[in-house]
């Protein structure tokens, strides 16, 4: 996701439909065409007037709010962050069976005693969360895996974490489905993890 300005669109790696039961078509849709497509334009709209920035990756500038003048610090980080998260959180999951890699299950293993074990404890995370926000799988400087939460869109990065995966518990990313039941969302959400790209992920 080393994408610059002008921030575009990325489209789903799959269908609107394709993760039903768990989430809606129009959940989906309603999440990546609108919520995902605001947080672009306002990020856009945000690095217009600061040609100096527009050269960098999204990435680079969220670790490096310090160089955005402060009046669109907060927008940048805001809405950077949304474009971020949320494309990360969409490549996280997907129709297709998949299975943590060799070394990812032994690094599961090793930092919360079982992959059960921490799908439990990411669960409790995400439930623990008040208000906006999410719950991320990183790995630490010293190459540990950890489970975070963080507030509305910041992002790990900012921490100097290398997010793995991460699960999306504003409201309007499952209300639609389950109302106020987040638990039952986060338990469907953990049936279409990609492991796949959770595992490619470990450097
Ligand atoms: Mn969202």
């Amino acid at each position: 996701m080393d994408n610059k300005y002008p921030f575009e669109l990325i489209p789903l790696p799959y269908a609107y439909d394709a993760l039903e039961p768990h989430i809606s078509e129009q959940t989906l849709t309603f999440h990546h065409d609108k919520h995902l497509q605001t947080y672009v334009d306002n990020l856009n709209k945000a690095l217009a007037g600061n040609p100096q920035l527009q050269c960098l990756p999204l990435e680079y500038l969220l670790t490096h709010l310090g160089e955005v003048p402060a009046s669109d610090r907060t927008a940048v980080q805001n809405n950077g962050g949304g474009v971020y998260n949320h494309n990360f959180y969409f490549e996280s999951m997907t129709p297709e069976e998949t299975q943590p890699s060799e070394l990812l299950t032994e690094l599961l293993v090793r930092d919360f005693g079982s992959v059960e074990k921490f799908l439990e404890e990411i669960k409790a995370a995400a439930l623990s969360v008040f208000g906006s926000g999410w719950a991320w799988l990183v790995m630490t400087p010293d190459k540990r895996l950890k489970i975070i939460t963080t507030p509305n869109q910041i992002t790990p990065l900012q921490d100097g974490y290398l997010p793995l995966l991460n699960v999306d518990v504003w409201e309007h990313a499952y209300y639609l489905d389950y109302q106020n039941r987040r638990p039952d969302y986060v338990t469907q959400w953990k049936s279409i993890i990609n492991w796949d790209m959770v595992s490619r992920r470990l450097p």
